[in-house]
């Protein structure tokens, strides 16, 4: 079904026009560049073709700015728990890789169209349709090139999605690469810079701080490597929030951080330019324990139903503290605090 020469937003659309639904799905608790990217989609999908479309993905969204920008503007997502796949309906990856867990196809199906630029292990998959571009920041690139392909106004609220993914997935990543910057040039120009101020200044919850303070007195540096896990995490998003907090650390090159959720222990992992492969950190600190994956220096894991309760056991945790000091090439040792208290108190 390849149509040589052709863009790839209109070979898209013509491996869509085989089918009469469209589902677009994006990696539970989906963040902005999930939900800007998909939105892109099921605008393009809407403009250009008269098939019916949803977009969907599992978990809740929980980062007070993502929940900003849900309300400002308006994405047509539907966070459900489980998705029903009527005969004759195409499926649409976007922003997740389909041999990830994280989404609502699992890895049982194949979709019929991938869009993504997460590393992929191994070969492409095997799908009708398959963009995968590991040199773009954010998927929401790719989705405002599909855009423009197809010569369409995304709209402010939609120009302000994929403004808002671009620089969140950006954060923490080295090279921005040429198609980011055509894409923000483009999108720049059509944003709501209001909204998007609104976005990045969203009001927080008070156990926001709570959450941080807690973090900051379980982190433990050893050497240039940090690790810390969150006595509690309200979702999935404070625990790559504080990731991405300690990874700014002038001294840190590589930090992992992990907390529990639904039941599952979930770890992000970072690494700065030049310091290992985030991805390739957190897939061997799993290794037969759970999967993990992303890009070279933003990655998260997951090991499924570790504990009834909220905490990682002891045991657990000591097992990945030396998996994670090994895959750093760190010695062995005792950590330091992050923030040592007492210390700072007595030198007061
Ligand atoms: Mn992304």
């Amino acid at each position: 079904m390849t149509v040589a020469g052709a863009k790839r937003s209109d070979r898209l659309l013509k491996v869509l026009s085989g089918y009469q639904h469209v589902l677009v799905l994006t990696h539970d608790n989906p963040d902005p560049d999930a939900i800007a990217s998909g939105w892109a989609i099921v605008a393009m999908v809407r403009e250009k073709t008269s098939l019916p479309v949803r977009f969907v993905a599992g978990g809740a969204i929980f980062r007070a700015e993502n929940r900003r920008m849900v309300e400002l503007l308006e994405p047509p997502l539907e966070l459900v728990d489980q998705i029903e796949v009527p005969e004759g309906t195409a499926t649409v990856l976007v922003d997740a890789s389909p041999q990830a867990v994280n989404h609502l196809l699992g890895d049982a199906s194949l979709p019929t169209a991938v869009i993504d630029h997460h590393q992929h292990e191994g070969r492409r998959p095997r799908v009708p349709f398959c963009d995968i571009r590991p040199k773009v920041v954010a998927s929401a690139t790719i989705a405002a090139h599909y855009l423009r392909e197809q010569h369409m106004d995304p709209g402010p609220a939609l120009a302000t999605a994929l403004t808002y993914a671009i620089r969140t997935d950006a954060t923490g990543l080295r090279g921005f690469s040429a198609a980011d910057h055509r894409a923000m040039r483009w999108l720049s120009l059509r944003a709501d810079h209001q909204k998007l101020t609104d976005i990045e200044n969203a009001p927080l919850q008070p156990d926001y701080y709570a959450d941080l303070l807690l973090a900051m007195q379980n982190t433990f540096v050893y050497d240039d490597a940090a690790l810390c896990f969150l006595p509690r995490a309200g979702g999935s998003e404070i625990i790559a929030e504080v990731a991405d907090l300690l990874i700014r650390h002038r001294d840190l090159t590589r930090v992992m951080v992990g907390g529990v959720v639904g039941g599952d222990l979930l770890v992000s992992v970072r690494a700065k330019a030049g310091s290992g492969d985030a991805s390739d950190l957190v897939a061997k600190s799993l290794k037969g324990l759970g999967h993990g994956g992303g890009h070279r220096q933003r990655a998260g894991g997951k090991v499924s139903n570790i504990a009834r309760g909220e905490r990682v056991s002891e045991d657990l945790q000591s097992e990945l503290r030396n998996r994670w000091l090994g895959v750093c090439g760190v010695d062995a040792q005792r950590g330091s605090r992050l923030v040592p208290k007492r210390e700072i108190l007595e030198n007061l």
